[in-house]
């Protein structure tokens, strides 16, 4: 068999789909050898145990659902082996083998096997095949995120999963949750119900809003950890906590209940918790162990964006209480970057969103040790518009389109910031003018996919034609599941 079609659709002409040349992110290694397919039949089974038993009942459940094949998992038989080899010392490196014998997934950890099972996925075109070839791929940066807010406007836990599903095709792993904002609260808090149960009960334009109950919230956290991504709680403080000061009006600085708030326009930063009330630090403390208790990766965002009502040095006072909080609770910090502000320690993580290319704070900061995920609001802003014509999306950063996304170099962006010192980067998906789940994925997609080549991909692969080539592949994936995307003009898609 030496030309493949993609499972969702077929394709003439030597530009063939859905195989090793259009692979996104792009690996380190890859080589085809056309004609070395392996045929997926009837009997087909996954070899997998131990350790790399759950990543391949995952893909057995693919198989399933494309084929219709029982595709039994196995500890002892099966034609698509995945193995675990302690020798391979980076834990997200994969190495894929696809023969007309079979295939051969190893890695040094089931996170390793989960990236190479999204690399295999991309290689299953109809009749059922793997293309034939080999990978050897590894991630450039240990931090692949997207930030979904889900304060501005609620998505439901079904939505969650549908979003974790999108971005963990293209090894995002990393998914910072915006549980709380002005505009509503969206986690269960025990100690203080009022949180969810009035604070959550808003969003912008008034909608029912909702909130996560602890066990759901669990729940979304155990789901996202199966597929290698790790939720990123963020409770944003001092500010953008008017929700919070609905439901209990003695952590504001007035003492009284604010009105609900439903809008965005321009009043960002208007909102603060009482920086000089005891009663604040309880509050902090208890949400902060809460969230914690919650969340088994080892970070908290704490915000600390906008603080424009909090005074400084109520703001230095604030951070100084609050820091050693979250490591009592066994917690690492990141916060946007106005947190440089307090001059935390080098555990602390700054999220960089400006649009400079240098940035004082941010160079002292690294100097001290400290590394820094990257957010430029002009390149990586999911919630800007891609041209004037997108119906919904901000644009006070800029129009940002597929190669905007694609076109910067995070090792070389920021002065005084070295590659070494980039833990990742990570595109925020800001949600006030998002009116459905739709939406949300119509800014996704595709620059999640620029996004994650970005992070994941060498930079000596980075190639804006080649990646403008195979993202073209991907059009009929998406249509297929259903997926809202955005047809950018930049993309000779695929039909
Ligand atoms: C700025 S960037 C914000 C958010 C808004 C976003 C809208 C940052 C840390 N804060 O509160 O949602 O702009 O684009």
């Amino acid at each position: 068999m030496g030309k493949l079609r993609c499972r969702f659709g077929e394709f003439a002409g030597d530009d063939t789909l859905g195989g090793m040349d259009h692979l996104v992110p792009v690996p380190v290694e890859v080589r085809a050898v056309p004609g070395d397919d392996f045929a997926v039949t009837a009997g087909v089974g996954v070899r997998a145990g131990g350790a790399a038993a759950a990543v391949g009942e995952l893909l057995a459940e693919v198989l399933r659902d494309a084929t219709g094949f029982a595709v039994p998992v196995d500890e002892a038989r099966g034609a698509i082996a995945l193995t675990i080899d302690d020798g391979i010392g980076h834990p997200e490196e994969y190495r894929l083998a696809v023969t007309r014998d079979g295939v051969a997934l190893t890695a040094g950890t089931a996170r390793g096997l989960f990236a190479g099972v999204q690399t295999l996925r991309q290689l299953l075109g109809e009749p059922w095949a793997f293309a034939g070839g080999v990978v050897r791929d590894r991630p450039r940066f240990a931090h692949r995120g997207v930030m979904l807010d889900v304060a501005r406007h609620f998505f439901t836990v079904a939505e969650v999963r549908r979003f974790i599903d999108g971005i963990s095709r293209y090894k995002i792993n990393v998914l910072h949750l915006h549980l709380t904002d002005d505009q509503g609260w969206r986690i269960e808090i025990e100690r203080w119900p009022r949180l969810a149960a009035v604070g959550g009960a808003t969003q912008v334009g008034g909608g029912p809003g909702g909130f996560y109950t602890q066990r759901e919230y669990r729940e979304l956290v155990d789901y996202a950890a199966a597929r290698n991504v790790t939720v990123i709680p963020e409770i944003d403080l001092p500010g953008h906590v008017n929700a919070a000061l609905v439901a209990y009006p003695e952590l504001g600085p007035a003492g009284v209940a604010p009105a609900p708030f439903t809008r965005h326009g321009n009043a960002k930063g208007f909102s603060s918790l009482a920086i000089d009330q005891e009663v604040t630090y309880r509050f902090v403390d208890d949400v902060l162990r809460e969230v914690a208790a919650l969340t088994p990766g080892p970070y908290l965002h704490l915000g600390t964006d906008e603080t424009h009502a909090t005074p400084e040095d109520g703001f230095l006072a604030f951070l100084a209480r609050v820091l050693p909080m979250a490591s009592q609770h066994g917690k690492a910090v990141i916060g946007w970057h106005e947190i440089l502000r307090a001059t935390p320690p080098a555990s602390v993580i700054p999220q960089y969103w400006g649009r400079d290319s240098s940035d004082e704070r941010m160079a002292a900061a690294v100097a001290r040790g400290s590394r820094v995920v990257l957010s430029p609001a002009h390149k990586v802003y999911l919630d800007m518009k891609y041209d004037p014509g997108t119906p919904i999306g901000f644009d006070w950063a800029a129009f940002i389109e597929v190669a905007d996304v694609y076109d910067w170099d995070p090792g070389t962006y920021l002065a005084g910031v070295p590659e070494a010192a980039v833990h990742g980067i990570e595109g925020p998906l800001w949600s006030e003018t998002l009116r459905s789940y739709r939406d949300a994925e119509y800014l996704a997609f595709p620059r999640v996919a620029a996004l994650a080549e970005l992070a994941w991909s060498p930079r000596a692969k980075h190639d804006w034609p080649d990646f403008a080539r195979r993202l073209a592949a991907h059009g009929p994936r998406w249509t297929a599941e259903g997926v809202n995307f955005h047809r950018s003009p930049q993309i000779a898609w695929v039909d």
